[in-house]
């Protein structure tokens, strides 16, 4: 049975997590935190180069990687489909997604040590982040109207995207711009609670929780975050 190594609090984690409850497959869990290097999981190296999570273990090896492992997951399991069926739509979705990762994610990302640690940003930081969102945010409506789901009419990978990455750009702007953010781009909110309701996303957010208490006492353990 294939194993995902890593922890239900990261959003990256729950990407093929996500992919795998959709599609209905057997995995285990194997808990992982962050932080590896000398005093925690060294042996976490060879299945994820960086220590970064999620990785995934298959009989052939491990991949690291959340779009290499959904390449994966696609390939091997490729019913239900989580990508269209032409070679376009399937581009659309890829870009849909590459979009929430590289220009909401990766840019909201920055605040989360001050998230977590309830420090606040470098103004610095924080003018870049805004900004960044601010321009994703205008551009978000050219890809999705988020009607039924983010692309076309069936749930993709473009749908595991927004659920998992856009609540992080939400908690952000709440927390430090004194807003929502993502409440201006028409459709998104009616969407995000439509979401909310499926099942396997009820499940990763349920592990989420779970899983929050142990996340902080390690991070406590590791870099004494309170
Ligand atoms: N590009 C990676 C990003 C994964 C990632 O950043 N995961 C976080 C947890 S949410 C992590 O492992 N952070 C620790 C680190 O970067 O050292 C992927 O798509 O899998």
């Amino acid at each position: 049975m294939i194993k995902l190594h890593g922890f239900a609090s990261s959003n990256y984690y729950n990407v093929p997590k996500l992919a795998l409850l959709e599609k209905n497959i057997e995995f285990e869990e194997v808990l992982s935190y962050t932080g590896v290097g000398p005093k925690y999981k060294p042996e976490y190296l060879d299945k994820s180069p960086l220590g970064k999570v999620p990785a995934l273990e298959t009989d052939e090896g491990f991949i690291s990687e959340s779009r290499a492992i959904l390449e994966y997951i696609e390939r091997t399991y490729p019913e239900p489909a989580l990508l269209p069926a032409t070679p376009y739509d399937i581009a659309k979705v890829q870009e849909l997604s590459q979009f929430i990762e590289l220009y909401f994610e990766l840019v909201a990302r920055q605040l989360i040590p001050n998230l977590l640690g309830g420090t606040q940003p470098d103004p610095a930081v924080l003018k870049n982040v805004e900004s960044g969102i601010n321009k994703a945010v205008a551009a978000l409506p050219k890809l999705s109207g988020f009607e039924q789901f983010a692309y076309g009419d069936q749930f993709t990978l473009a749908d595991i995207a927004a659920i998992l990455n856009l609540p992080i750009v939400r908690h952000v702007g709440k927390a430090f711009l004194g807003r929502d953010p993502l409440s201006e781009v028409p459709g998104l909110d009616a969407y995000s609670k439509r979401m909310e309701e499926r099942p396997q996303v009820k499940r990763i957010r349920a592990d989420a929780a779970a899983d929050r208490p142990g996340f902080m006492a390690h991070l406590k353990a590791m870099y004494g975050v309170k």
